[in-house]
C-alpha cells in the first residue's frame, strides 16, 4: 500500500514538472515560438516518434493514431492522473487528463460535461472513447457490477456495429453518444447510449475487400456443436466462406485476430448484461437466419431483376426450411412473403418480386436496436443520476469511390460536430477579449455554416428536398437531383458533375465529396415489407415477435435530423471537451508518417487555425495586466499622469502621459492589453525614474552632509 502511494506520488511529481515528450518538443502547441504549419507538424511528429501520441492545443487534445499498443495506459499512469489535483492544462496531455478534467469539473462546477471525439475514419475515435470510459469507470465505480457491465458493452457494440472497411478494420457503422450518469459525489450510477443510423446497406452488400458486421463472422464460426444441434443447423453451418453475405472468397480472408472479440468473449459479455444474458441463443438464431436468407436464390421467372412477379420461386427449398425453423415460421408462408410482396414505401404500396435483401436488412437492424435497448435497460440508473459525462463517438468523415445517402448523413453529422468545435474553440480564444469589450474582428476561422445550411436549411436544404421528393408519387432520384441543382447551382459549396446528371459534389471541411443520388429516395423511405412484418409477428418464437413490435417511424432522414438536433442541444448545455484524432498515414501502418496526410487533417480540423488565432492575439497584445497592477506599478513614473484617477480612465491617462501611441494598447473592462514592447518601455522608464530618485537622494545626502 505504502509502495503504491509512493509510486503515485513519484509519478505525480514527475508529471507536474515535466512533460513525457522528447526534450526539445512542446506539449502545448500554442506555446511554440514558430507557428508555421511545418513547425507544428514537426513538433507533433517528433513527439509521435518518441511514443508520445498526445499533444495539447489550447482546449483540444490532439491524438495521433499509433496503430500499435503503447505503454500509455498502465494502472500506474491512470492512478497518477486520478491522484493529481492539478488542473488539466498542467498535466501532460492524455485522454486520462481530459477524463479527469471532465470528472473533476463536473464536481467542482455542478455542470454536466461532454467529450466530443472527432476525426476521419480510422483516426482512433472508438479507441479513444474506450480509454476515456476505462478511466471514468475506474475512478468512479471500481469493483462494482456496473464497472464490469459498462465495460462489457464495448465488445458487444463493436461486434454488432463495426465492420472492416477500406479505411478501418474496425470501422463504426453507427454513431454513438454514451451518457454516464453520476451522483453529486462523483460516483457512476448508470449509463445509457443513443445510437445513430446503423448502415443498413452493409448487411446485404459490401465493397470488395470490405466485410459485413463482425458479429456474423464471430457467431457463424464460434457456435459450439451442441448449440448448432440445438438450433438444428445443417451440416457446414460453420463454413464462413459459404455464406454469401460474408463476402469472402475463402475462410482465411478473415483476420480473426482483428475482430473485437471471439465467440467466447462475446458470450461472456452477454452473460454480464442481465437483460441479454438469457437471450443468447435467440440472438444467435436470428443472426444465422439472416445469413441463410442471404443464401436464398430465386429460380425461373421472377429471378432478381425480373419484373414478372407471378411465378417467382425459391431455388433451394431446403434453405427456406432452415430459415423457417430458425424463426419459428411456416416455410410456405416465408416463401410467399419473399417471392411476391407488398411493400409500404413512404405511404405508398408497391409490389416487389425480390425482397430477400429487405428481409435481411429488417431482421438485423431490428436485432441491433433491440440489443441497444436491452443494454440500456440493464445499465440505466433508476435514480437518474444528478450529472452526466457524455462521450460522442460517431462514424468519421468518409469519402469512398461511390458515396450515397449514408455518406451524406455521416458527413453531415461530422459537419455539425465540427461546427460545435469551432464555436467552442474559437470562442474560448475570443472570449477573453470579448469579456473585456475588445474588438476581435480580425480573428478569422473557417466557418462551415454555409455548408450546413445547404444540407439542412428548412424547405430548401438538400435534406428537405429529399424528404419532399419522397412524398411525391412520381418523385425519382433523378427528379430529386434536378431539384437540388436548380436550387443550389450557385452555392459556393455545391458543384454539378460533368456528364453525370444524378451526381453532385459538396465541399466539406476535409475536402470535396461526390454523391451519387441513385437510391437516395428508397433509402430514405426505408421500405419495410408488410407481408414480412405480419409473418414475423405470427412467429411462434416470442423473441422474433418482440423484434417486430410496432414502433412509429419517420423517414430515415427526418429521424436522423431530429436526433442530431437533440444531440447538439444536449451537448450545448454541457461543458465541452475536445479530442481530435488524426491518423499518420492512409495505410493503417504503425510508425509510418505521411506528411501530406497529417497536414491535411491538421488544417482541415481547425487545429492549425486555432493555434494561429491564439498566437495572433498574443502577438498583437502579448501582455495583459489588470488596471490596478498597471497603475500601482507605473503611476509615479509618468509625471503628467492624472494621479488619483482609477480604472480605465487612470490607465488611459497614464499611457497617454507615457506617450504610448493609442494603437499600441487596448483598454478592456478590467484589464489593459499592451502591444509588443510597451511593457518593456514602461519598465525602462520606471528604472530611469528610480535611478533619478536614487541620485536625488544621494545628492541631497551630499548637500546636508
Ligand atoms: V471510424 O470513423 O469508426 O471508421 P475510428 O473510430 O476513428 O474510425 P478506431 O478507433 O476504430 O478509429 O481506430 C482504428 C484502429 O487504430 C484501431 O482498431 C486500432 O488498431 C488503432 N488505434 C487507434 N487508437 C489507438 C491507440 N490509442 N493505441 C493503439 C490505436 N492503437
Ligand atoms: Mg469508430
Amino acid at each position: 500500500m505504502v509502495g503504491a502511494v509512493q509510486a503515485v506520488l513519484f509519478l505525480w511529481a514527475k508529471m507536474a514538472h515535466k512533460d513525457w515528450g522528447p526534450r526539445d518538443t512542446e506539449s502545448e502547441l500554442t506555446r511554440l515560438k514558430s507557428i508555421t504549419d511545418k513547425a507544428l507538424l514537426q513538433n507533433v511528429e517528433k513527439r509521435y516518434r518518441a511514443g508520445n501520441i498526445y499533444t495539447r492545443s489550447g482546449r483540444i487534445v490532439l491524438a495521433v493514431n499509433p496503430y500499435k499498443k503503447l505503454p500509455l495506459y498502465t494502472e500506474e499512469t491512470l492512478q497518477a492522473y486520478k491522484a493529481s489535483l492539478a488542473p488539466q492544462v498542467e498535466l501532460p496531455p492524455h485522454v486520462y487528463a481530459v477524463a479527469s478534467s471532465a470528472h473533476s469539473g463536473m464536481l467542482r462546477t455542478s455542470t454536466s460535461q461532454s467529450v466530443i471525439i472527432s476525426g476521419e475514419s480510422g483516426a482512433g475515435k472508438t479507441e479513444t472513447a474506450k480509454i476515456l470510459l476505462e478511466y471514468l469507470a475506474e475512478v468512479s465505480c471500481s469493483g462494482s457490477d456496473l464497472h464490469t457491465r459498462v465495460l462489457k458493452t464495448n465488445p458487444i457494440m463493436e461486434s454488432f456495429g463495426c465492420a472492416k472497411t477500406i479505411w478501418n478494420n474496425n470501422s463504426s457503422r453507427f454513431g454513438k453518444f454514451l451518457t454516464l450518469q453520476f451522483s453529486p459525489t462523483g460516483r457512476m450510477q448508470g449509463a445509457f447510449m443513443k445510437t445513430y443510423l446503423l448502415e443498413k446497406s452493409r448487411i446485404t452488400s459490401q465493397l470488395a475487400n470490405e466485410q459485413n458486421y463482425h458479429v456474423f463472422y464471430t457467431v457463424a464460426k464460434g457456435l459450439s456443436p451442441s448449440q448448432r444441434a440445438e438450433l438444428q443447423l445443417p451440416k457446414g453451418s460453420d463454413a464462413v466462406e459459404a455464406f454469401k453475405l460474408l463476402n469472402l472468397r475463402k475462410a482465411s480472408d478473415v483476420d480473426w485476430s482483428e475482430l473485437p472479440c471471439d465467440f467466447a468473449e462475446l458470450s461472456a459479455a452477454f452473460a454480464v448484461i442481465p437483460s441479454l444474458a438469457g437471450c443468447q441463443l435467440s440472438v444467435w438464431k436470428v443472426i444465422m437466419a439472416v445469413l441463410y436468407l442471404g443464401n436464398l436464390d430465386f429460380a425461373g421467372k421472377g429471378a432478381v431483376g425480373d419484373s414478372t412477379v407471378a411465378d417467382a420461386k425459391i431455388a433451394d427449398p431446403s434453405t427456406t426450411a432452415v430459415i423457417a425453423r430458425l424463426l419459428s415460421i411456416q416455410p410456405t408462408e416465408l416463401e410467399n412473403a419473399i417471392c411476391i410482396q407488398n411493400i409500404n414505401a413512404g405511404g405508398e404500396w408497391i409490389k416487389s418480386p425480390n425482397s430477400i435483401a429487405y428481409a435481411s436488412d429488417a431482421l438485423y437492424s431490428k436485432l441491433f436496436d433491440w440489443v441497444v435497448e436491452m443494454i440500456n435497460s440493464s445499465l440505466i440508473s433508476g435514480e437518474g443520476g444528478r450529472y452526466f459525462i457524455g462521450a460522442v463517438d460517431i462514424f468519421g468523415f468518409e469519402c469512398f469511390p461511390t458515396n450515397s445517402l449514408e455518406q451524406l448523413c455521416i458527413n453531415f453529422a461530422n459537419e455539425r460536430m465540427q461546427h460545435m468545435f469551432t464555436e467552442a474553440v474559437f470562442e474560448s480564444v475570443i472570449a477573453e477579449y470579448q469579456k473585456e469589450g475588445i474588438d476581435v474582428a480580425d480573428i478569422t476561422f473557417e466557418d462551415n455554416t454555409p455548408l450546413l445550411e445547404l444540407i439542412d436549411k428548412p424547405a430548401t436544404g438538400i435534406l428537405s428536398l429529399l424528404a419532399e421528393e419522397c412524398f411525391f408519387p412520381n418523385g425519382t432520384d433523378a427528379s430529386f437531383a434536378q431539384k437540388i441543382k436548380l436550387a443550389h447551382a450557385r452555392h459556393p459549396c455545391f458543384a454539378e458533375v460533368k456528364l453525370d446528371r444524378t451526381a453532385f459534389t459538396l465541399s466539406h471541411f476535409p475536402g470535396k465529396v461526390t454523391y451519387q443520388s441513385a437510391g437516395f429516395l428508397e433509402k430514405n423511405k426505408d421500405p419495410l415489407p408488410q407481408d414480412l412484418v405480419v409473418l414475423m409477428r405470427f412467429s411462434d418464437d416470442d423473441f422474433v415477435k418482440t423484434l417486430f413490435e410496432e414502433k412509429k417511424g419517420a423517414g430515415v432522414i427526418d429521424s436522423f435530423r431530429v436526433s442530431l438536433n437533440e444531440l447538439v442541444k444536449t451537448l450545448s448545455a454541457t461543458k465541452t471537451h475536445f479530442i481530435r484524432c488524426v491518423k499518420p498515414n492512409m495505410d493503417k501502418k504503425a510508425m509510418s508518417w505521411d506528411e501530406d496526410v497529417m497536414q491535411r487533417q491538421l488544417r482541415t480540423s481547425g487545429v492549425v487555425q486555432a493555434v494561429k488565432a491564439v498566437q495572433a492575439t498574443r502577438k498583437g497584445f502579448p501582455d495583459i495586466l489588470p488596471f490596478a497592477e498597471l497603475l500601482s506599478r507605473f503611476e509615479q513614473v509618468v509625471p503628467k499622469a492624472a494621479i488619483g484617477k482609477a480604472g480605465a480612465e487612470g490607465v488611459r491617462a497614464l499611457l497617454k502621459g507615457a506617450e504610448v501611441p493609442e494603437t499600441d494598447y487596448r483598454v478592456g473592462k478590467t484589464k489593459v492589453f499592451l502591444g509588443v514592447g510597451v511593457l518593456d518601455r514602461l519598465e525602462q522608464r520606471r528604472m530611469e525614474y528610480i535611478a533619478s530618485k536614487v541620485s536625488d537622494i544621494l545628492g541631497y545626502a551630499e548637500y546636508i552632509g
